[in-house]
């Protein structure tokens, strides 16, 4: 997906960067066109890429490097600022007790990504009810109390009624208890003026706080007209691509995006209730670029394990010591697939990119760690700066290895203290301190 080849081609131009503190007209033309490859392969919007390349072009050699920092880094910057500018900003979703309209065309996911915006509520402690306005799409009645069914989400819809705006009416009386409602539409394969007015129908009846545009990655360079289409008739607060997961590029979806007057609220990155995550453009992009996301990283932590595993309180007490690390390795295992979760973390030395190869390594490593860990007395785990020469060189005896890693180890203790520390004070977004600075935020 998009994710994996327009990031990895971004990099490597990046990477061609010299780390040197001045960028010369043709270094910056020859990335700039390494930047447009990556992002029509991507199936990015032509007429973006030209805006997006001209403005890479024009700020990269224009604006002073700030001191400090070397050309890859100002690049960076700037290629992030500009991605952000397509993408927008991301969309507060606010916990709380709302009404989710979700409109796109057949096929291309409301149906499963009502159920799984559910499930991600309930996950949230929210009580969602999905109601079934489809009274077009023949099945579509049992398609969607089935899966509500099988995952206990709770379900109003009625069958064989073809008037979605009194379904919609009466779903939303009966099932007034409940917190979250989440109603999923008719479809058709093409825009058509029966489609959209039935969106307006059902819009002005319900008032949403929320209306999702669907859009599978697949769908390429007819997703601006769709954009604007149900942005012009209805708004659109919100727009969730799906099928991430697959071989689609989905550059025609996040290009359809700055044609609303939103952002990507989630991803949708398989077929399964659980397959969906909130989208965050900033986390994104820095992985495009190359920079770890420790956001959507926290986000995955913070639903599929406890924050006693995590020693959560001990961290938000601004206690994080070699035991608090050593639990988060263990909890690690349970996040699964460690390769996903091993991505999204700034990894500093063990490299960005990771391989089947890399990723084994890595795996190891942690276990490496670990062994490193037992060999060091409590008060070692607890007072990690006593670790002294002589003490590294006992600890790196006693586990096999060698005061090298015993020294790698500690740096990446440093490292992960450094990134909590930003977490506690508020936003992190994975970045490095110093190109937050860049990124003109408080740190
Ligand atoms: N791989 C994958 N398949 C998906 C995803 N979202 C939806 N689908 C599949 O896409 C097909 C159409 O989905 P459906 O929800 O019925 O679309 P609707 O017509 O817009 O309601 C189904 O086979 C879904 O299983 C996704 O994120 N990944
Ligand atoms: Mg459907």
């Amino acid at each position: 997906m998009i994710l994996n080849n327009l990031g990895s081609s971004l990099k490597e131009s990046l990477r061609k960067l010299a780390r040197s503190n001045k960028i010369d007209k043709r270094t910056a033309e020859e990335l700039v066109k390494d930047i447009q490859r990556a992002l029509l392969q991507a199936d990015i919007n032509v007429k973006l890429v030209m805006k997006l390349s001209n403005n890479i072009k024009k700020k990269a050699i224009k604006e002073e490097v700030i001191e400090g920092f070397d050309a890859r880094e100002h690049i960076s910057r700037v290629v992030y600022e500009e991605l952000a500018n397509i993408l927008g900003r991301g969309i507060d979703l606010e916990l709380k007790g709302q009404t989710i309209m979700m409109v796109g065309l057949q096929g291309s996911g409301k149906t499963t990504t009502t159920a799984k915006l559910a499930k991600y509520f309930q996950r949230k402690g929210l009580m969602p009810v999905v109601i079934c306005a489809d009274t077009f799409r023949p099945g579509a009645y049992e398609q969607l109390s089935q899966l509500c069914n099988a995952n206990s989400i709770p379900f109003y819809g009625e069958k064989g009624n073809k008037d979605a705006v009194e379904i919609v009416k009466n779903g939303l009386k009966e099932k007034k208890e409940y917190d979250v409602k989440i109603i999923d539409t008719t479809g058709r394969h093409a825009l058509e003026k029966e489609l959209i007015a039935e969106m307006e129908d059902i819009d002005k009846a319900l008032d949403p706080e929320h209306k999702f545009l669907v859009m599978d990655a697949a769908i390429g360079q007819e997703a601006e007209e769709q954009a604007r289409a149900f942005g012009e008739s209805i708004g659109i607060t919100g727009v969730i691509i799906t099928k991430l997961d697959g071989t689609a590029k989905g550059g025609g979806a996040l290009s359809a995006v700055s044609e609303t007057d939103s952002g990507i609220a989630f991803i949708g990155t398989g077929e399964k209730v659980d397959d969906i995550e909130r989208f965050d453009p900033e986390g994104f992009i820095s992985r495009l670029v190359g920079m770890g996301d420790l956001k959507a990283l926290m986000e995955r932590v913070e639903e599929s394990i406890t924050p006693e595993d995590m020693g959560v309180e001990e961290v938000l007490k601004g206690k994080f010591t070699l035991k608090e690390m050593y639990k988060q390795f263990q909890a690690i295992n349970k996040i699964g697939p460690l390769k996903q979760v091993i991505q999204m973390i700034p990894f500093g030395g063990f490299g960005v990119d990771i391989t089947d190869k890399d990723y084994n390594m890595t795996k190891n490593k942690l276990e490496r760690y670990k062994v490193i860990m037992n060999s060091m007395t409590d008060f070692e785990l607890e007072n990690p700066s006593v670790l002294n020469g002589s003490r590294i060189r006992r600890v790196a005896v006693g586990s096999g290895s060698d005061t090298n890693e015993v020294k790698e180890l500690i740096r990446y203790y440093r490292m992960m203290k450094k990134a909590l520390g930003a977490l506690k004070g508020g936003k992190i977004t994975g970045m490095p301190k110093n190109l937050m600075k860049m990124f003109g935020r408080q740190v």
